[in-house]
């Protein structure tokens, strides 16, 4: 069994450990303790064991000085790391019959946890399956980022509305954190720069007058699986520097002190909750210099207590910037180089165009990032200064290359139309860009980025995303995991693709009548949830059919109601046509300010209301809004899941992740071609998924050169005229007929010349209702279905994070592996 341990570890001593934490923490007995209080405590020993594999770690790090790569980014979005830790220990097995034996339930321990949702969405969730896989393979690594005191906010649903709690993910303390003060940096925001000549007539340029900050790093360990590596995720904290004595302080010293005070407080409170989109706040820069500062001083402190020459800082250490949001790690990098250890442009420019390497994770407009230079210069002056070089050099290579075209210049720079292009700045510094998916990475060469893949081929390249397998399988789904394994070995824990092994069980009966019955538990599982959370009674012999992602309008969860409200029209005028029933199951936090993305929340659960009470259509169709969509009930979902709905407007959606955790457990995608989807759907072949909707070459041509008129549509077709009128006409909001105006009005605009329907939902309805339509047939062969679910599996090896992780190695960052002395030869 893939859980069970090959590492020692010993039963008796974990018990007592878990016995004594809750007595020394608590002053507690077993039986007394609280279930969160016993949870600190497993957790405390299971650090315990821990600890000594990170010290370990650390020092064969220090002892091979190998390359490291530094994963700089704004999200990690971790989820628990109780369970996770113990699976990736090889220890699931034997602490649950240790719980066991103390009386504890470990599912209810793990649920104690708050999830650590420092992240939005995919972003955030790719980068901590990145620290999985690199930990995993041995690859020496850092993460860095924030401390936010509050991570992304919980969801509550109340009269069907979303409402934002804060989430205050440290109310208890973080059992796995350990705090670092004597790693802290100072970082340093707004003033002026001065220059002064030295005695050898050098240019020293130094930030004056400025207001700064301690940045206090807390580690968190990050275990790999069975191979006794454990790397680190540091984010910071912000601490008030203390800059007066009591005694000698004026009014001046004052004020700058409280001033200082605040900014400490302010910059790591909260994460920014918006998805693919920037919102250009001046807070949000500050978070991205504090982190950005610390960790890239951090990095050059650290290569210089080894090593003597920093002109070769880029052979011990790699830079790779998620998204444009750490950016500014380009200009700090220089500024270091430059300010701190004299090197020239030239030579720190050399240093740093090898370090930094950059991924771009979305094409959509909105999200990209631009500041206001009178912001960016007035809070990093210095960081500026150099920034406006990098233009002044790069602009004159673009004239060289392309000389009198002033068309390339407005289009390439970094600095333009009064602001700062942060990807303009991270293409043009970096030795890599890379998109995250093989159609999305082409979009960026032949349209978004034409224009620097035309000046700088070489740098462009392609790392279609992936996810752990140990989270989204093992730990997510043990039976499924169990199954797998005892059919194939459990080699697919860290090389998933063995997975292909499972494809002669497509056509086993037995086994496909085992995988199907796996798949009901875990829809009874998944009921169980959302009858305690939601309490809505659902049918577990229904088709599961879900939707989990951030609430966007790209994302079309609008499209996915709409179709809803079609099929429950169809059930109303024909109520004896053959309808296998469906559960319809979303799951979706919007951005606190977007208007349409709330108001489609609330949509879903007005259909929901409506639909789930309405006893003449016999409970064929339920649909259920699963409140505060996080990873850990993710987990649950996706084992659960029958069909993935994966509808994105073709182009926009760069890659996607959940469609691969919903494949790896057995779903079957609906899906347009787009982002990770068409990579999907190559590998389980198209007949093993229900593809539908405009090619992203149709929708890119609608959008260059126009055509398309939702109007046509509503005019021509009489079930979406029906639904949209439903919309306006109090169907669904019986009080109050004019509240999802607003939808109608986005899908088609008939009073004004303004863009309707841009993300194509009425051109596409027919073909997905049609789509739709398929599915239902296939699920009502139930041996072809569990053919297919199971070809699933057995074909998404492709999508782990680990080979992922692997051709950033190959291609990008060049580590090398490190084994530890203990491991070399087993
Ligand atoms: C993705 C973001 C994002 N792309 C800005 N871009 C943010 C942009 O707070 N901000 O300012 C936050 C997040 N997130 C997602 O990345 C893509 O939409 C997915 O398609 C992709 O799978 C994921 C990981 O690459």
């Amino acid at each position: 069994m893939a859980k069970k341990s090959t590492l020692s570890f010993d039963k008796d001593l974990f018990k007592r450990s878990v016995v004594y934490n809750v007595k020394t923490l608590y002053r507690k007995s077993m039986e007394e303790a609280s279930p969160q209080q016993i949870f600190q405590a497993v957790s405390y020993a299971v650090k315990d064991a821990i600890v000594d594999k990170w010290m370990t770690t650390q020092e064969e790090y220090e002892k091979q000085d190998p390359k490291l790569v530094y994963y700089l980014s704004m999200e990690f979005l971790m989820g628990r790391a109780l369970g996770n830790n113990i699976i990736n220990l090889q220890a699931y097995e034997p602490v649950k019959e240790a719980l066991e034996e103390l009386g504890v339930d470990i599912n209810a321990i793990e649920d104690q946890e708050p999830d650590a949702a420092l992240g939005n969405g995919g972003l955030g969730r790719l980068a901590a399956c990145f620290l999985d896989s690199l930990a995993t393979l041995g690859y020496p690594s850092y993460g860095c980022g924030i401390r936010y005191r509050y991570g992304m906010f919980k969801q509550q649903i109340r009269d069907g509305y979303q409402i934002e709690v804060p989430d205050n993910w440290l109310e208890n303390g973080n059992p796995f954190e350990l705090r670092r003060p004597e790693y802290a940096k100072e970082v340093k925001f707004g003033g002026y720069v001065n220059v002064y000549v030295d005695e050898n007539g050098r240019s020293n340029f130094k930030q004056e007058g400025y207001q700064s900050v301690n940045a206090v790093p807390y580690d968190l360990p990050i275990v790999g699986y069975g191979n006794g590596i454990v790397n680190t995720l540091r984010i910071w904290d912000a601490q008030p520097v203390e800059c007066f004595r009591l005694e000698s302080f004026d009014k001046g010293d004052y004020q700058k002190a409280v001033e200082q005070e605040n900014l400490a407080r302010n910059i790591v409170e909260v994460l920014y909750p918006n998805d693919n989109h920037y919102a250009g706040k001046e807070l949000r820069l500050k978070q991205q210099y504090f982190f950005i500062s610390a960790s890239v001083q951090e990095a050059v402190a650290k290569y210089m207590r080894k090593h003597g020459d920093i002109r070769r800082f880029h052979e011990k250490v790699t830079f790779q910037l998620n998204d444009t949001h750490p950016t500014v790690a380009i200009a700090e990098l220089m500024r270091i180089l430059m300010d701190e250890y004299y090197l020239t442009w030239d030579d720190a420019w050399t240093v740093t165009t090898k370090t930094c390497a950059y991924t771009n994770h979305t094409i959509m407009a909105e999200a990209l990032e631009k500041w206001p230079i009178e912001l960016f210069s007035r809070l990093l002056p210095r960081v500026y200064q150099i920034v406006e070089e990098i233009n002044r050099r790069f602009v004159k290579e673009i004239e060289q290359i392309y000389p009198g075209n002033q068309e390339k210049i407005r289009k390439m720079a970094i600095i333009y139309d009064g602001q700062v292009k942060m990807a303009h700045l991270a293409i043009a510094s970096g030795y890599s860009v890379n998109g995250v998916a093989r159609l999305h990475t082409e979009i960026l060469k032949k349209q978004e980025l034409r224009d620097f893949y035309e000046m700088m081929p070489e740098k462009f390249n392609n790392k279609t995303n992936g996810i752990t397998q140990r989270r989204f399988l093992l730990h997510g789904n043990p039976l499924l995991a169990d199954w797998i394994t005892s059919h194939i070995g459990p080699e697919w824990v860290t090389d998933l693709t063995r997975l292909t092994k499972l494809k002669v069980y497509a056509d086993d009966e037995k086994a496909k009548q085992e995988f199907m019955n796996i798949k009901y538990k875990n829809k009874i599982r998944l009921a169980e949830y959302i009858l305690e959370h939601n309490g809505i009674e659902i049918d577990p012999r229904s088709i599961f059919d879900v939707q989990v992602k951030r609430l966007h309008e790209y994302k079309r969860q609008l499209l996915n109601i709409l179709h809803i409200m079609h099929l429950y029209n169809q059930l109303k005028e024909h109520p004896e046509m053959s309808f296998y029933p469906r559960t319809f199951i979303f799951g979706a936090k919007a951005a606190a300010g977007y208007v349409n993305a709330k108001l489609t929340i609330k949509l879903i659960n007005a259909v929901g209301e409506v639909i789930n009470n309405d006893t003449s259509i016999r409970g064929k169709i339920k649909v259920v809004f699963i409140e505060d969509y996080k990873v850990s009930n993710a987990e649950i979902i996706f084992a659960a899941s029958d069909v993935s709905e994966q509808i994105s407007t073709a182009s926009k959606e760069a890659s996607g992740t959940g469609n691969m955790k919903f494949m790896l457990n057995g779903a079957i995608t609906l899906g347009t071609m787009d982002g990770a989807n068409v990579e999907i759907v190559e590998e389980v072949g198209e007949e093993n998924a229900v593809i539908f909707g405009l090619s992203s070459d149709e929708v890119i041509h609608y959008e260059n050169f126009g055509g398309y008129d939702p109007m046509e549509i509503f005019n021509n077709n009489s079930d979406v005229r029906k639904v949209l009128m439903q919309l306006i006409n109090g169907t669904y909001s019986r009080n109050d007929p004019d509240l999802f105006r607003p939808l109608y009005n986005s899908l088609l605009n008939t009073l004004s010349t303004a863009k309707a329907d841009t993300y194509f939902i009425l051109k596409d309805f027919e073909d997905y209702a049609e789509a739709q339509k398929k599915v239902e047939e296939a699920y009502r062969d139930e041996k072809g279905w569990a053919r297919r679910a199971i070809l699933n599996v057995a074909c998404s090896g492709k999508f782990s994070s680990d080979r992922t992780i692997e051709e950033y190695v190959k291609d990008i960052w060049h580590l090398d592996k490190v084994v530890l002395p203990s491991k070399k030869d087993k």
